[in-house]
């Protein structure tokens, strides 16, 4: 070769190797800019369920007995939580032991029922609050709701 065809391949070889530079750089710097990507995702990804959780239901959970007392010769048929308060859309998870009697465990409103009827067994009432206000859980053995064995539910409107 003489110097007329090196010079022009010299002064290709150089824009060539420019080229493969700056290809190199564009490319890492998209591939950063994926990684960036990639990090916020996860940062969203890692937060985003405990956002929901807050907004979305949580279990409450509560436990009482059921049972009577002889007071002035008079039952008093009763549950040992009077009042319960759940935000609405909270899963209620209510534990109860009959202790003494025969006894169970209503809400109309929310079509809840559980016969409680073994003595010292733990039964597990749950059910979603899905309506706000306030409800009366009672027993419906003949007398007892009259003579006290009821409470009250609140459901809290968020
Ligand atoms: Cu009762």
């Amino acid at each position: 070769m003489n110097k007329k065809t090196i010079i022009p391949v010299i002064i290709i070889g150089i824009f060539a190797i420019a080229a493969i530079i700056a290809f190199n750089k564009t490319n890492q710097t998209a591939k950063n800019g994926n990684a960036t990507n990639n990090t916020l995702n996860n940062n969203i990804a890692e937060t985003a369920p405990a956002v929901t959780e807050n907004k979305e239901s949580e279990v409450r959970e509560f436990a009482m007995t059921s049972f009577y007392e002889i007071v002035d010769d008079q039952p008093k048929p009763q549950y040992s939580l009077k009042e319960i308060a759940v935000k609405k859309g909270d899963l209620v998870r209510i534990k109860i032991i009959v202790t003494k009697g025969m006894h169970d465990f209503k809400i109309d409103e929310l079509g809840v029922y559980a016969d409680t009827k073994e003595l010292n067994k733990e039964y597990v009432v749950e059910f979603t609050a899905d309506k706000a206000g306030e409800f009366i859980y009672y027993c419906t053995k003949p007398s007892h709701k009259q003579n006290g064995h009821w409470g009250t539910l609140k459901v809290l409107d968020n």
